[in-house]
C-alpha cells in the first residue's frame, strides 16, 4: 500500500470534505481516505497496482476541487 497526502483547495465546508471522500473511495484500489478541512488535504492509502496518483488527483479536480500544483 501507499500513503500520500494531497493538497487541496476549493473545500468550504463538510459537504465539500464528503464529496471528496466519495470520490476518492469509489476508486479501484483506495483502501482508505482521510479528508481535512483545515488545513485542505486528503490522505490517501491505495494500491499503487491498481490506481494512480494523477488518477487520485483527477478524480478530486472533476469532483470541482483543485490540487495546488
Ligand atoms: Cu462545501
Amino acid at each position: 500500500m501507499t500513503d500520500l497526502t494531497l493538497p487541496i483547495t476549493g473545500m468550504t465546508c463538510g459537504g465539500c470534505v464528503r464529496s471528496v471522500t466519495a470520490v476518492l473511495q469509489a476508486l479501484p484500489g483506495v483502501e482508505s481516505v482521510s479528508v481535512s478541512l483545515e488545513p485542505g488535504q486528503a490522505q490517501v492509502r491505495f494500491d499503487a497496482a491498481q490506481v494512480t496518483p494523477a488518477q487520485l488527483q483527477a478524480a478530486i479536480e472533476d469532483a470541482g476541487f483543485d490540487i495546488p500544483a
